[in-house]
């Protein structure tokens, strides 16, 4: 499926596209909905149901906020909100109670990549046109309209390539704190990331998953120091900077430096983790923009007015050391 990533500029072409497109003539005929929405696409309002993954992280808090923004009433929308708490079974009921609700559109966050054939069908049998946002699935691209994500392989291997460049010589001990187990990201970013440090001197001793939370980071973490002590970990590859910080607070606990004793690279970039990066307690870290909001409800729009939309939109993602991160965090939204 064809990608296209789309630079800072295309957001501020997209919001144009949004708006015009929510303010412009409704094509006759537009389909209505139960939901009070009336097919949207004409100036009139676009009842979304929007399926997010739950509040585990910073970065999924700047998430929503971009969405919620994007997606507000000035913009021509009607969002329904629902937030899973990480919960798959719960995520895929509020998907079905979208449909029962007859709106116009669903956006999905999934938390996981399996288990979405039947609801996808469900939706498509009801008309409902899909836009997954963040990650992504493993069921067939036929049964949603567009994804606009991130590349998360391609962060798994910004990540890879400057631990082997930094550390690869030299006999490295790591330890892995994974995203959600069966989730794109962690997935993706492990595949990356791997393949980067293949050939080197990096061992990985230990991977487990801390669901991308701080408090899951810091008891895994707290685990592996417990059960290879302190001294034997040099490196920790976090999917995210929540769990990075997490590890922060076991590694500190256990009277080491991070990012000195323990050496850390994350990925998110949010202010948090960007603040450790400046305080030289994480050593690298790999953006990945939550700010997916514009595009997602210019997406909604054109599929709602049967405009051509991109299936597979990336958003670019930078990378930081602390030179980096000093020059740019004064500057960042989130
Ligand atoms: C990545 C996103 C991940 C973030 C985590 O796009 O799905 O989920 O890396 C978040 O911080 O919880």
């Amino acid at each position: 499926m064809k990608k296209r990533f789309i630079s800072t500029i295309a957001l501020a072409g997209a919001a144009a596209m949004a708006l015009t497109a929510c303010s412009s003539d409704p094509e006759p005929g537009a389909s209505g909905s139960a939901a009070g929405g009336d097919g949207g696409g004409g100036g009139d309002t676009i009842v979304v149901g929007f399926a997010q993954t739950g509040s585990e992280s910073g970065w999924r808090s700047a998430n929503t906020d971009s969405m919620k923004e994007a997606f507000s009433e000035a913009n021509g929308f009607e969002l329904i909100f629902n937030a899973a708490d990480n919960d798959t079974a719960a995520q895929i009921a509020a998907v079905r109670d979208f449909i029962n609700q007859g709106v116009d559109a669903i956006v999905i966050a999934p938390i996981v990549e399996d288990g979405w054939d039947d609801v996808l069908q469900e939706a498509a049998d009801a008309g409902i046109p899909v836009i997954l946002e963040d990650r992504t699935v493993s069921a067939s691209a036929d049964l949603y309209n567009a994804w606009i994500g991130l590349d998360f392989e391609a962060e798994g291997t910004k990540a890879g390539e400057w631990a082997a460049a930094e550390f690869g010589d030299t006999e490295t001990k790591m330890v892995v704190l994974e995203g959600t187990t069966g989730s794109a990201p962690a997935n993706d970013r492990a595949t990356g990331f791997d393949a980067a440090i293949e050939g080197t001197m990096i061992e990985k001793v230990d991977s487990q998953t801390g669901d991308f939370t701080r408090d899951g980071g810091k008891s895994v973490m707290e685990g592996f120091i417990q059960n290879y002590g302190i001294d034997n970990i040099d490196l920790v590859y976090a999917h995210n900077d929540d769990m990075a910080l997490g590890a922060i607070e076991a590694i500190e606990a256990a009277g080491a430096v991070p990012g000195e004793d323990v050496k850390i690279i994350s990925i998110d970039a949010v202010h948090d983790g960007m603040q450790a990066l400046v305080d030289g307690k994480i050593n690298y870290i790999v953006e990945c923009n939550p700010l997916l909001g514009e595009l997602v409800a210019a997406a909604v729009t054109g599929v709602v007015n049967g405009d051509e939309v991109e299936p597979v939109q990336y958003v670019e993602d930078l990378a930081f050391d602390q030179a980096a991160a000093e020059a740019a965090l004064p500057d960042r939204k989130y």
